[in-house]
């Protein structure tokens, strides 16, 4: 025995014998958890499940073993988010605009034109203003543990080129079940029309409504392009992904099994928000490629939109999120090159 430990210790094989016994001497059993989220599995969405699946599997030897549901299959953004809340469901990936009927707060990130770039986005949502809304969901039944990036949104629609605004004028276009995003559009002149996103392609293909607006990377991985002809690059607001548990389940998890999940959660942010950008510059070719016809919206005209948009900036402000906007906007100032 003693000549085989030797041996062992000699040949380097202790440690690769010794490190399975470490591992298990973490406190973390098996467990599956139930990760749901609206987009398809080719998706920027998808592929970023798919690593933080892949990352939990590995920092857990194996035993917390994560299932992505892809295309909204355990239910819409709100839908799961309820199902996190009652402890049905252990995690998921949405937009934090659909979590306004939750903690009224994170309808501030809705309001238009906030954020320049994406680093100023990264730099709010990671700093104190985004931990802090991300910490109001505890006393609601959910935990947020990162944000990733959707990205900038652009307007698609099946109707005309919009170039101007008056251009959106009678077009039914779907927003997401937000009041900032209905005030919005509707004072661009469009008819608002909230919808849920796994109700989105259907409705466009018969013509429910006419337009949409998501991200680049969206218009691609959800084949917009197959029933929108004309995509306006407006990039009228920053919409960030949120990765939530149930804190229900949440809280009868060990201290080494909520580390795992904290950590894998950090590193599927950084992958995820490089992944997008990566892809997102590839969106625009592959959409014309498709058949879109594609259009920029001048400095003035977004000039323009601005001053549309004061009225619904105004209405946040009165109804309650006057000290929340001005102090993002001071987070946006500080963070601002
Ligand atoms: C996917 C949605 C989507 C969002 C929307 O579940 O609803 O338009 O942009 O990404 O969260």
């Amino acid at each position: 025995m003693k000549l085989l430990r030797s041996v062992l210790l000699a040949t380097g094989l202790a440690a690769a014998i010794l490190a399975p016994v470490a591992a298990s001497a973490q406190d973390v059993k098996p467990r599956l958890i139930r990760f749901g989220y609206g987009l398809s599995e080719s998706s920027n969405q998808g592929r970023a499940v798919k690593f933080f699946v892949e990352e939990m599997a590995k920092r857990s030897g194996g035993k917390l073993k994560v299932k992505g549901f892809a295309d909204a299959s355990l239910g819409s953004d709100i839908q799961m988010q309820n199902a996190l809340i009652g402890g049905a469901q252990e995690m998921m990936v949405g937009s934090t605009a659909t979590l306004v009927g939750i903690v009224k707060d994170f309808a501030v990130f809705d309001l238009p034109f906030l954020f320049n770039n994406e680093q100023e986005a990264d730099a709010v949502f990671d700093g104190p203003f985004g931990q802090k809304l991300a910490a109001k969901l505890n006393e609601k039944g959910l935990v947020g543990l990162v944000y990733w990036e959707n990205g900038f949104r652009n307007l698609t629609n099946s109707k005309r080129p919009v170039t101007k605004v008056e251009d959106l004028k009678g077009i039914k276009l779907r927003v997401m079940q937000n009041p900032v995003y209905i005030d919005m559009f509707n004072g661009f002149g469009a008819n608002a029309v909230p919808l849920s996103f796994s109700e989105l392609f259907t409705a466009m293909e018969t013509g429910t409504v006419d337009g949409q607006e998501n991200p680049v990377t969206t218009i691609q991985s959800s084949k917009f392009y197959e029933v929108q002809k004309y995509l306006t690059i407006s990039k009228h607001v920053y919409s960030p992904w949120i990765v939530l548990a149930s804190k229900r389940w949440y809280d009868g998890l060990s201290a080494d099994e909520r580390k795992i999940i904290a950590e894998a959660a950090a590193a599927s942010r950084d992958f995820e928000r490089k992944d997008s950008r990566e892809a997102s510059k590839q969106s625009i070719a592959y959409l014309k490629d498709k058949g879109m016809q594609i259009n920029e919206l001048s400095d003035a005209e977004l000039g323009r939109m601005r001053e549309m948009v004061k009225p619904a900036m105004d209405k946040f402000a009165a109804e309650g999120g006057a000290d929340l906007l001005n102090e993002l906007q001071g987070e946006i100032t500080k963070v601002r090159k």
